[in-house]
């Protein structure tokens, strides 16, 4: 049902001078979808669940002409947003400058550029503030700015939409790397969404030989740039806190030198300008992202995890794991030596995972500012096989991330669309039949877990969240399996030992200098059963998702978590600090990525 139809073209035939907004006045209907055509200026607000898009006569949203179907796609009213599906795969639809498949949008207040064939829309969910600030846009006020190169740039314009397209020189722009946006607008759209990608343009920088860990979009070795490093040039244009990036115009020795005539090494995404490490461009890269709900456990146990993975890839399979840049991995380092070198429960107790804390950082992503998690970067140099050395990215994500309605995060989570296994930390404490086993065991979280919000504890959910995630930034059917290996690992064992202590499971995790895989599955075996047996729901999701998975038991502190002196919190106590079974899943998980350095047999 459009509430508002009213067109400039048609203001312009009745000889009226042109509105700053042909959407002035509209009447807005409560919790409707709002779509803004950027080209006629025409605003409706639509008030369905689900609004069908296409060139059919009973689509709520008639678009006709080139590259729409007749059933293209749908626009689906969720509790806190939209969500738009596409009818068919070779539907084409563009949000943000993305090719979107399906895609959850939290779009209260939250402006969306769509392309759908050759319609340009700004769409918002719910929200009077929003249809507010789209009533300010103006048509005809549409600026460019070309984000490709490391010279400051301001954006040109103000234009016609037309004059822009035909200005002098444009057609020699990155069709890719030239947003457009109208004044007013927090999204714009790439130049090859009006122009079509010319030669050599990558589809929406979603092809290139390299992919970067941060924002994730691709890009080319030619068109990398380089981290200035003489000390005046600090202060990006984009990054204002940063160096100066560059796109290397002179070279002394082969090597690309700054303005200041320094030689330089240091690299960075030509898309979001963060720093790529070291070696990204020559080694492969394996990526480990643990997903777990809030208070799971990811923090402390992936901080152990480096430490203790560091001492048993060398001790077992000769291969050393080092920073591949000290400073990108200093928060992840410095939660190392806290948890090390910590004499008291204070001294070794982490800050929980926020958007806001030092493990994520703001960058650009098409044109806005994105909150994206830091890649935590190894080198992992096999003196066996040098062949096999590789970059491993470790993230620190936040459980809140993974809950079903933080669709606005999407980025933040992007990376798990290129992990080759997925990992998935279950926390006994916060699953209520597994809780009633363990509530008499000494550990404050065990009492207190219990008191805090339970919309939480729904672990199988947040379990199919990853799936979905993955399937939307792969942008694959949801119909299939994954082909990825699933691991639940059940965090915390030091509290749940007595349903299964050691004796039950296996310890001979290495024979013969290789990774038995007997054990690993014998272990897992265990781990199922008991899982099935008190935790149905998330074996049955963990089924549904892949056709291999395994179950690994795991304490990081090897013992009771204990509260610290002014009784808010709980850390580890340092005196008894001894993980169990700690490396395993990931060890597992690098037999299969670097099998010539960690056998398995
Ligand atoms: N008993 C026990 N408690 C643990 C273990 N690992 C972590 N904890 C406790 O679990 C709680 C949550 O740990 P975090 O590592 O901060 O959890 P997280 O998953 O990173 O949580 P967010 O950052 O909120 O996503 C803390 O109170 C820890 O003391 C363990 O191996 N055993
Ligand atoms: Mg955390």
């Amino acid at each position: 049902m459009a509430l508002f139809q009213k067109k400039s073209d048609q203001r312009q035939k009745s000889g009226q001078p042109e509105a700053k907004s042909a959407a002035a006045n509209v009447a807005i209907a409560p919790n409707a979808v709002a779509l803004f055509n950027c080209i006629t200026g025409e605003l409706q607000t639509l008030a369905r669940d689900v609004i069908l898009v296409g060139g059919d006569a009973g689509c709520h949203l008639l678009l006709t002409g080139y590259g729409v179907l007749g059933s293209h796609c749908r626009i689906v009213r969720t509790k806190t947003g939209v969500r738009l599906e596409r009818a068919v795969p070779e539907a084409r639809v563009y949000v943000d400058g993305n090719p979107e498949h399906t895609l959850e949008l939290l779009a209260t207040d939250r402006m969306f550029s769509l392309q759908i064939g050759a319609h340009h829309f700004f769409m918002l969910g719910i929200g009077q503030d929003g249809i507010t600030r789209l009533q300010t846009l103006d048509v005809n006020n549409w600026s460019y700015i070309e984000k490709k190169t490391s010279e400051p740039k301001q954006p040109v314009g103000p234009f016609k939409l037309k004059e822009l397209l035909e200005l002098p020189g444009i057609e020699k722009l990155s069709r890719d790397n030239t947003i457009l946006f109208l004044s007013g607008a927090s999204v714009g759209f790439r130049l090859s969404q009006f122009f079509g990608n010319k030669k050599g343009d990558s589809d929406q920088a979603f092809t290139g030989e390299f992919q970067c860990p941060r924002c994730w979009l691709r890009f080319d070795l030619t068109d990398m740039l380089y981290i200035a490093t003489h000390p005046e040039l600090h202060g990006d244009d984009v990054l204002k806190d940063e160096m100066k990036r560059f796109r290397p115009r002179q070279f002394v020795n082969g090597r690309p030198v700054d303005e200041k005539g320094v030689p330089c090494s240091e690299t960075a995404c030509p898309h979001c300008r963060g720093k790529l490490p070291h070696g990204y461009h020559e080694l492969p890269v394996h990526i480990f992202s643990i997903v777990g709900i809030s208070s799971a456990g990811k923090s402390y146990y992936l901080a152990l995890l480096i430490h203790h993975l560091k001492r048993f890839l060398f001790r077992t399979f000769n291969i050393s794991l080092m920073d591949a840049d000290g400073g990108e991995n200093r928060v992840l380092n410095e939660m190392i030596t806290q948890l090390i070198g910590a004499a008291t429960p204070d001294e070794a107790r982490l800050q929980k995972t926020t958007v806001q804390g030092i493990t994520y950082k703001n960058f650009q992503r098409f044109g806005r500012e994105v909150l994206l998690p830091q890649p935590f970067v190894y080198t992992a140099r096999s003196q066996k096989s040098p062949a096999s050395t590789s970059l491993l990215i470790f993230y620190d994500n936040a459980g809140e991330h993974f809950l079903p309605d933080q669709g606005e995060h999407t980025e933040t989570t992007e990376h798990m669309a290129y992990c080759r296994t997925l990992f998935f930390l279950f926390d006994p404490v916060r699953h209520r039949e597994f809780h009633s086993l363990i509530k008499d065991v000494q550990d404050p979280q065990v009492q207190k877990a219990w008191r805090e919000n339970r919309r939480t504890f729904v672990q199988d959910t947040v379990l199919g969240e990853m799936q979905r995630r993955m399937q939307v930034a792969s942008n694959t059917s949801a119909a299939n399996k994954s082909d990825k290996p699933l691991a639940i690992i059940v965090g915390k064992y030091d509290l749940w030992e007595h349903l299964l202590p050691e004796t039950e499971l296996r310890t001979d995790i290495i024979v013969g200098g290789k990774l038995n895989l007997a054990c690993v599955e014998h272990n897992s075996r265990k781990v199922r059963e008991l899982m099935l047996e008190h935790c149905p729901d998330i074996v049955g999701c963990a089924d549904a998702i892949s056709d291999q998975v395994l179950y690994f038991p795991v304490s990081a502190f090897g013992s009771h978590a204990v509260e610290i002196k002014t009784k808010t919190d709980m850390g580890p106590d340092p005196e008894k600090l001894k993980p169990k079974f700690l490396e395993i899943p990931t060890v597992w998980a690098l037999s299969r990525l670097m099998p010539e350095a960690i056998p398995s047999a």
